[in-house]
């Protein structure tokens, strides 16, 4: 099989996994450079949840999860390494003291990597960082589809008076502009609610939300009609809020809720958007010290492999490498 000549990735066939220093999906760790067509990065930000905190620790503890991974695609046959040049280029800067600095420092640091090309696939930090992220994306892209997986819908108004928090994105990417209401899908929610009128901000403005109890009515074929249908042609970012998943096979995350999505079915439901136009990508809200097994950052290392796949030849499909 022909490697891509501009990079070189390390193959665990031959380099043993537990040596060397751990990266992003075991790929180069290199500057966020020209070169570069998908970069894998972290952003160690959590000063914006409402319970428990310390995904701060996520980028570093998916980089050790990630000596698990191989490099071709089991269904789809997709090679990423082969495709695009893929690399970690490291951590975005934040100020863990100052939580708007941070959010401004996200910001410059994803309008850095659109300048140069780099289609971005970040490892979170809490559910906040989408906002900033979406805000460089759209500069280039303009308005965006979104598929957001959550537990929780992501848009209330304020939490404790604050506006820009891990509870907020989907509502504060909608007022500035940022997405296409007709191609935003949210899946997943579920758990006890603030008030019966959570959810009633994305209804109003148009998403098409798959509850839980929606999902297990329709079951998980039509829930990818509906998924695929509603993103629809044009750009789109996917989001995913770790305990959109089931706390069963994934516990480490802040504020777990029963009855979520298993990760066979998060598998298939990444693979059918093979062909999208993807622009970006995140899986947040991991807190390895709410983790003992380890097994939380095994599945979004193996989730972030799904989303490198798709996206790899994305770039491909659209003429962006
Ligand atoms: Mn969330």
């Amino acid at each position: 099989m022909a490697k891509n000549p501009k990079y070189d990735p390390t193959d665990p066939a031959i380099v043993p996994r537990f040596s060397d220093i751990a990266t992003l999906l075991r790929t180069k760790r290199l500057e966020a450079t020209e070169e570069v067509d998908i970069g894998l990065c972290g952003v160690p930000f959590d000063l914006a949840v409402n319970y428990r905190a310390g995904q701060r620790s996520g980028p570093a503890a998916v980089r050790e999860a990630s000596r698990l991974i191989r490099r071709c695609h089991p269904t789809s046959g997709i090679a990423p390494f082969d495709i695009a040049n893929i690399c970690d280029i490291g951590d975005c800067l934040i100020n863990p003291m100052n939580k708007e600095k941070s959010i401004d420092q996200i910001e410059a640091y994803f309008d850095g990597l659109m300048e140069k090309g780099i289609t971005p696939i970040a490892i979170g930090g809490d559910h906040t960082i989408p906002l900033p992220i979406l805000r460089a994306l759209k500069k280039k892209y303009g308005k965006m589809g979104i598929l957001h997986v959550d537990a929780h819908a992501d848009v209330l108004d304020t939490i404790c008076g604050d506006k820009i928090n891990h509870a907020t994105f989907m509502r504060r990417a909608m007022e500035e502009g940022i997405l296409d209401p007709e191609r935003v899908i949210q899946i997943g929610m579920r758990g006890s609610r603030f008030e019966p009128e959570d959810f009633t901000y994305s209804l109003e403005s148009g998403y098409t939300v798959i509850t839980m109890d929606d999902y297990e009515e329709m079951g998980r074929k039509a829930a990818i009609e509906k998924i695929v249908t509603t993103l629809g042609d044009g750009p789109i970012y996917i989001s995913i809020d770790i305990d959109g998943l089931d706390p069963a096979y994934m516990p480490g995350t802040g504020v777990p809720e029963l009855g979520g999505i298993i990760p066979r079915d998060m598998q298939v439901i990444l693979r059918a958007l093979q062909g999208k136009e993807i622009v970006g990508a995140d899986i947040c809200e991991y807190a390895p010290a709410l983790d003992p097994t380890g097994i939380t950052g095994v599945g979004i290392a193996n989730l972030a492999f799904e989303i490198l796949c798709i996206t790899a030849d994305s770039l491909q499909k659209y003429g962006r490498l």
